[in-house]
């Protein structure tokens, strides 16, 4: 991140110089009136540009450890040069109490404390530097928090002519990958009216075929087992008068690049596959993010985020979403078939992280 100063005048002049300078996507950091050579009152703007390092080309073949440290050396500089200019924000979250109140509220929910203070000091700014009631505080920054967070609508239209349209529940281990395929197959059975089918292609381990067998039973939804790539287009073939054909995978250690590489293997060339990268929300932040940052070479459609009933730290759904461009379609919210899952909404997750009663529209 590139900061710099400005000084002008007035502050439509000082902020001219900023967008002539750092053009229209700078991030105002603070203002503030200092006395000009004359002794005039002038405005000094701090401004700051994201500055882009270009990575190397990632990719299942890749282990890109080199294309992770810029990364995170990036945006560790980033974070440095945010604090060292934002000094004026600091002093206004320890003056001012409702501010200070969001602040903790955010990180003891698990927000990220850097993307607590990037988000705080945009809406700041946007408050332009006014001492602000505590709704005027919640508003400017859940705006600046909604435009990050992305909700995905993934079975908006039945697939005509082309044939069936693939979904695919990819993810770590035990995370709800088969138990969110079953409740969303029942949503879509039942109150969706499409023609669906189920391949399982988890035969790892044992009870996991049965499990979804079972489900598939109580749905009447034809199911399938595919134990590798020509089984699973030979199933796919068998469903192509469906509507959906819903795809359960083997649960692996995705921190292991090869297991992803596998996946990637398998699901090669094979058209009209949109994949759901299931998560649970019981996980630690840096482990969530490691495994998202591995499925990066698969062409992940959205997240589905399970076990929000299992934590009171919901603030790792929300970094990942801020910190990657992934949408989030589904959340699920308990252990029952099919009642436990939602769509994802931005009200939702916003109600996840902010203290009831917050006055935030
Ligand atoms: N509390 C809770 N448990 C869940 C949720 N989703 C799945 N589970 C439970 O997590 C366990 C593993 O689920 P499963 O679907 O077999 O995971 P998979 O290995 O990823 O396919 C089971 O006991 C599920 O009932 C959820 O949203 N909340
Ligand atoms: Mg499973």
């Amino acid at each position: 991140m590139q900061v710099k100063t400005f000084t002008a005048p007035t502050m439509e002049k000082a902020l001219a110089l900023v967008k002539k300078e750092l053009g229209p996507e700078a991030i105002i950091l603070s203002t503030r009136k200092v006395p000009s050579d004359s002794g005039e009152s002038w405005t000094e703007v701090s401004a700051a540009r994201e500055q882009r390092i270009s990575a190397p080309e990632t990719g299942p073949g890749n282990d890109f450890p080199a294309a992770e440290m810029i990364r995170d050396v990036q945006e560790i500089k980033s974070f440095l040069s945010l604090l060292i200019s934002s000094r004026d924000h600091l002093t206004q979250l320890r003056a001012n109490r409702p501010l200070a109140e969001l602040y903790h509220s955010l990180l003891v929910h698990g927000l990220d404390e850097k993307q607590v203070f990037i988000l705080l000091s945009k809406a700041l700014s946007e408050l332009d530097g006014e001492p602000a009631e505590r709704p005027a505080i919640f508003n400017a920054f859940c705006k600046q928090l909604v435009g990050k967070i992305n909700c995905a609508r993934p079975f908006r239209v039945v697939s005509s002519s082309g044939g069936p349209a693939v979904y695919s529940f990819l993810g770590p281990t035990g995370v709800g990958k088969t138990t969110t395929l079953a409740k969303l197959a029942a949503y879509l059975k039942i109150k969706r009216r499409f023609e669906l089918g189920i391949v399982s292609l988890d035969t790892y381990r044992i009870g996991a075929v049965e499990q979804l067998k079972t489900y598939a039973e109580i749905l009447e939804i034809p199911f399938s087992v595919a134990q590798n790539k020509s089984d699973l287009r030979n199933a796919l073939h068998d469903l192509s008068h469906c509507d959906a054909i819903m795809v359960d995978t083997t649960g692996k250690n995705y921190l292991n690049q090869e297991h992803v590489r596998h996946l990637h293997s398998l699901f090669e060339n094979v058209p009209r596959f949109s994949h759901f990268l299931v998560l649970s929300a019981t996980a630690k932040d840096e482990d969530l993010r490691q495994t998202i940052v591995h499925f990066r070479g698969i062409d992940i459609n959205s997240l589905i985020f399970t076990k929000l009933d299992e934590t009171v730290h919901h603030g790792c759904i929300v970094n990942q979403l801020v910190r990657f461009n992934y949408p989030v379609s589904y959340l699920g919210t308990g252990q029952r078939v099919p009642e436990d899952i939602e769509a994802a909404t931005q009200k939702r997750l916003l109600a996840f992280l902010l203290p009831a009663g917050n006055g935030a529209v």
